[in-house]
């Protein structure tokens, strides 16, 4: 690029001053687009990350331009998990053992307003009770079919286990919903390599999708969180 410009300057100072006016003028709006349209990251490094609100009502779901990345999978699955591993603080998302955890649409900042991980209420916990059930379906279902700034769902599933009924209507749900979407087959710490290897296959057979947006993860011991991060930026 400098020699380029070199060239030009020596050749014509004329051209280059209209040369770089013009890479001035698309690096400007580069710039614009990145933050308005939150589409051109070239790599996601997470510097920050905060608690910033969680929301149960329809009308309260953030709607400022802040591109977001949401979690979604059954209770229990490892989302919070994957949320603190990505960001590198332990207990940023409220974690547990139990399913049910997390009962709202939890906000987190990265970055001071460049990005926000959307931590949802995971689904299919009949101890749930059918009342807290209905309702965290019907604020999944909201979120997924009003967001404007949802840039890209990761969808959890755990590596040891079939999909359930309820992830075959999940994937057809964002497939229907038109929602880019990668699965994260999480606690991988819990399979050998040979068996995550066959896990993944079988993943995408059931699903019939590519194994290339397939990615397996541990928040143990941050098994793929390196190439999570490289495909969100
Ligand atoms: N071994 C292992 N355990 C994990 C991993 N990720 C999460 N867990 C455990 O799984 C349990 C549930 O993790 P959460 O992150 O709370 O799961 P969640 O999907 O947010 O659950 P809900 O909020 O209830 O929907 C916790 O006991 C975690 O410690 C992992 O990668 N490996
Ligand atoms: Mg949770």
């Amino acid at each position: 690029m400098l020699l380029k410009y070199a060239c030009i300057y020596f050749n014509s100072p004329k051209i280059f001053l209209k040369t770089h006016l013009l890479a001035l003028f698309v690096e400007f709006f580069e710039t614009l687009a990145k933050n308005i349209f939150c589409c051109y990251y070239n790599n996601m490094k997470i510097r920050s990350a905060r608690y910033l609100t969680s929301v149960v009502e329809k009308d309260k779901l953030l709607s400022d331009g802040v591109c977001e990345f949401a979690f979604v999978g059954r209770s229990n699955v490892g989302k919070s998990s994957l949320i603190n591993n990505l960001c590198g603080v332990k207990g940023l998302a409220k974690t547990s053992s139990s399913p049910g955890a997390t009962k709202m649409i939890n906000y987190f900042d990265i970055n001071s307003g460049e990005a926000r991980f959307v931590d949802l209420p995971g689904y299919g916990f009949h101890k749930a009770g059918k009342k807290n059930q209905k309702l965290w379906a019907g604020l999944i279902e909201d979120y997924l079919t009003s967001s404007k700034n949802l840039k890209l769902v990761l969808f959890l599933l755990d590596i040891r286990h079939k999909p359930t009924e309820l992830d075959h209507i999940m994937l057809q749900f964002l497939i229907e919903t038109k929602r880019n979407f990668i699965i994260v087959a999480t606690k991988a710490d819990k399979l050998s390599k040979g068996a995550q290897h066959n896990a993944v296959e079988s993943l995408a057979k059931a699903f019939g999708i590519s194994k290339q947006i397939i990615f397996t993860h541990s928040s143990l011991n941050s098994q793929g969180k390196a190439e999570i991060l490289e495909y969100l930026g």
